[in-house]
């Protein structure tokens, strides 16, 4: 099938299936419009896709090929240049016609820069949001811009879907006010241990959406993002708390952003591509 607003790009190398008959379905969004640090993000989907070529698709942990499940990579979107807002909107109506025909699918986002889940989050409609990011995202605006990648959380949250963030190490206090005054639970990356997750998620209402803006891991996995924070998360912290959401809950949709660099074989890249795997794998080995 083809979609009004993606494009063929360097696609995974499995043995892909339509998107009409695949339970997970890639779409990569090469846009860095907001950016304020680090440029870069425009090429993320490109470099995670690449990376993947040097991870094996069988997960020894999980005794599970990922190569044999119905995978579909559907290309990137057509971005509209320094315009977050429309480029989400064409994430969210592709998303919304890959739903049209299978509803069952679960659209993995690609990015990008953090501004662009509001896509997937608006054409899936989850009744929770689970993000694990550096920072808060809370902002009403960010240099004049609502739609930035700093406000992401703020306006997902006026959609009056639940939140929880883990891996917090950066926000400012009207930020951590609005967290207050609208309920929104999230835990400094100083605190976070897998139990901490668990008592946060398990009481959230289902389908859930999962975004990890891949600066909540530490600096040293993820040299190249659009800003950077020391002092973030282990690998294995997100995986854990990946099995845990595939076994106990619905998830609606996942996302890997702000993955960015200028050279295949980046780090950062290298350490999105084997989260994708294990993403795929925890959803994929059933519970
Ligand atoms: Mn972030």
């Amino acid at each position: 099938m083809d979609f009004l607003y993606t494009y063929e790009t360097l696609k995974l190398e499995f043995p892909l299936v339509e998107p009409e008959e695949a339970k997970f379905v890639l779409l990569g969004v090469p846009f860095d419009g907001t950016t304020s640090f680090k440029p870069g993000t425009r090429f993320g989907p490109t470099l995670i896709r690449h990376a993947t070529l040097n991870l094996e698709s069988y997960i020894l942990d999980y005794d599970i090929d990922i190569a044999g499940l119905p995978i579909a990579d559907i290309g990137d979107i057509a971005v509209i240049a320094g315009d977050a807002k429309k480029t989400a909107e064409r994430v969210r109506e592709t998303i919304e016609e890959l739903k049209r025909v299978n509803p069952e699918a679960i659209p993995i986002t690609l990015g990008g820069e953090h501004s662009i889940t509001l896509g997937p989050v608006e054409a899936l409609n989850p009744a929770s949001y689970v993000v694990f990011d550096a920072h808060l995202d809370l902002r009403d605006q960010y240099e004049d811009n609502p739609y930035s990648h700093a406000c992401v959380a703020r306006r997902i949250s006026e959609l009056g879907v639940n939140e929880a963030m883990f891996g917090i190490r950066s926000g400012t206090k009207e930020e951590v006010e609005y967290a207050e005054e609208n309920g929104i639970a999230w835990v400094h990356a100083r605190d976070y241990d897998f139990d901490a997750f668990v008592e946060l998620v398990k009481p959230l209402p289902e389908p859930v959406y999962l975004s990890i803006d891949i600066d909540v891991f530490d600096l040293s996995l993820v040299p190249s993002t659009g800003t950077p924070e020391a002092g973030g998360l282990a690998f294995w912290d997100i995986i854990e708390a990946i099995e845990w959401l595939a076994e106990n809950k619905k998830i609606a949709g996942f996302d890997i952003m702000e993955v960015a660099g200028t050279e295949l074989g980046d780090v950062t890249a290298l350490t999105a591509a084997k989260l994708l795997f294990y993403f795929i794998g925890a959803m994929g080995k059933g519970p």
